[in-house]
């Protein structure tokens, strides 16, 4: 049996009832706020007929209007901030369909409140003061390095702000300084495990004892390689850039489902066809909404993750329900090294591309550890019969523009025209053969 150190165990083992309570007047206290100051909510919730007096009941919840992230794409960039610009003290991004980021603003209080959160993700791994926590999620907007640095931050654990890549470098801190809780993706947790094995490096000179692993979807059996390769407990944990980054919710050490930090988020299930609430235990979309953000709030946010809840108590003592392992998603994003990526991006950067016809495939692989995207570009025909050093400025051309609009870099292979299979329905531009 595990023993669990909890942060805040006054509100991580709030009665349920009394969470309940607080999460009600926070609601109805939210739903002012967005119906005042925010006219994308005004126009949805007049459209539906709902006003902010009639939230009531926790239950009332399903009456209010969804939000989507193309609501933040065409808000862009501030149109959903619900304070004057200067309560703002940050902003966040990641990417979104199009070429803009999606950003999302914090006031201090939302920067109180997400350390906050993050705190206890991390101290979900027993850590303290005496940890030495090394986050390797990228900091820059990404809300991954910021988020875990000011979590650790706040539990008064020393932290090493790395950010994400330079793995030898990663490696010696972590055996120069002691690094007890590695903080990044799992995929990059799995490649540093292999480095440290391939450099013949023995577990026994380092004094990692954790892990707080999530940006993406990853499995039980990639728990299981991760605690062996690196002798932890590797914990799942998730957020997203819309609701604070991470900090949504967090494994405790039973490593039995993610607990939801229910007195600052309300989650829902829904159907994602029908659009209605379902009860605990089915599987459906994950909805948000916030309830103590001031900077950007979001209500009933559909996330697009098909999860399942579970509100069974947990024997770390938590009172907050989990939610299990995120198991797909019901649009097309994928996460490629960490980025989330839309085929539209992609295909909005080969559309203003002269000499590229708007056919292409994406294949994503994994080598090793670290993703790979190959993108299967066709050419037109007056741009087949360039030379073979036309193409390869074509080829670089396509590579930079990918890079800078889409984050990453990808491996561009031009084919011929007409080479790429036609569809009669609904094109499959996406070959995913990554094998979790
Ligand atoms: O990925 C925030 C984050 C940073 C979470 C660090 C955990 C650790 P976004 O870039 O906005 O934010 O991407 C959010 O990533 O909707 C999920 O599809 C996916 N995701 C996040 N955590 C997990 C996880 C951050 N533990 C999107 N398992 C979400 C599976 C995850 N998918």
């Amino acid at each position: 049996m595990a023993t669990h150190r909890i942060w805040n165990p006054a509100a991580e083992c709030m009665p349920r009832e009394q969470l309940r309570a607080l999460q009600l007047e926070r609601l109805k206290d939210v739903v002012r706020r967005e119906y005042d100051n925010v006219p994308l909510y005004r126009r949805r919730m007049d459209e539906k007929g709902v006003k902010p007096e009639d939230i009531r009941s926790l239950d009332d919840l399903q009456y209010l209007p969804f939000m989507q992230k193309t609501d933040l794409r065409d808000e862009y960039p501030t149109g959903l901030f619900a304070v004057p610009r200067r309560e703002i003290v940050r902003l966040q991004g990641s990417s979104g369909t199009t070429g803009k980021p999606i950003l999302a603003g914090y006031t201090r209080n939302d920067l109180d409140n997400w350390s906050e959160m993050m705190a206890r993700t991390i101290g979900a791994a027993n850590a303290t003061a005496d940890d030495i926590v090394q986050v390797a999620y990228g900091y820059g907007l990404f809300t991954g390095g910021m988020g875990a640095h000011q979590g650790a931050t706040k539990l008064g654990a020393m932290v090493i702000p790395m950010s994400s890549g330079n793995t030898a470098k990663q490696i010696m801190m972590m055996q120069d300084v002691g690094t007890t809780i590695l903080s990044c993706t799992p995929s990059y947790a799995i490649h540093i495990a292999e480095t440290i094995h391939e450099m013949g490096i023995p577990l026994s000179s380092l004094k990692l004892r954790a892990g707080t692993f999530g940006a993406e979807p990853w499995t039980e059996a990639m728990r299981k390689r991760l605690e062996t390769l690196l002798n932890i407990d590797a914990l799942d944990i998730y957020g997203l850039t819309e609701i604070c980054g991470p900090g949504v919710a967090y494994e405790c050490l039973e490593k039995q489902g993610m607990h939801v930090n229910e007195d600052h988020v309300i989650v829902e299930i829904i159907d994602p066809v029908t659009e209605k609430p379902l009860p605990y235990g089915e599987k459906g979309e994950l909805v948000f909404t916030t309830i103590t953000k001031e900077g950007m709030p979001m209500l009933r946010f559909r996330t697009h993750d098909l999860c399942q809840l579970d509100a069974s108590p947990c024997a770390c003592g938590r009172t907050f329900v989990r939610m299990k392992r995120i198991m797909g998603r019901t649009d097309d994003m994928l996460i490629i090294r960490g980025v989330n990526v839309f085929p539209s991006q992609i295909e909005s950067v080969l559309v203003s591309i002269h000499g590229v016809a708007p056919h292409y495939m994406l294949v994503v692989d994994r080598q090793g550890a670290t993703d790979t995207l190959e993108i299967q570009v066709e050419i037109t025909e007056d741009v087949f019969a360039d030379t073979v050093g036309q193409l390869e400025t074509l080829e670089k051309q396509i590579n930079e523009r990918i890079k800078s609009v889409v984050g990453i870099s990808a491996n561009i292979k031009l084919v011929a025209p007409k080479s790429i299979p036609r569809s009669e329905g609904k094109a499959k531009r996406v070959i995913d053969k990554r094998k979790l």
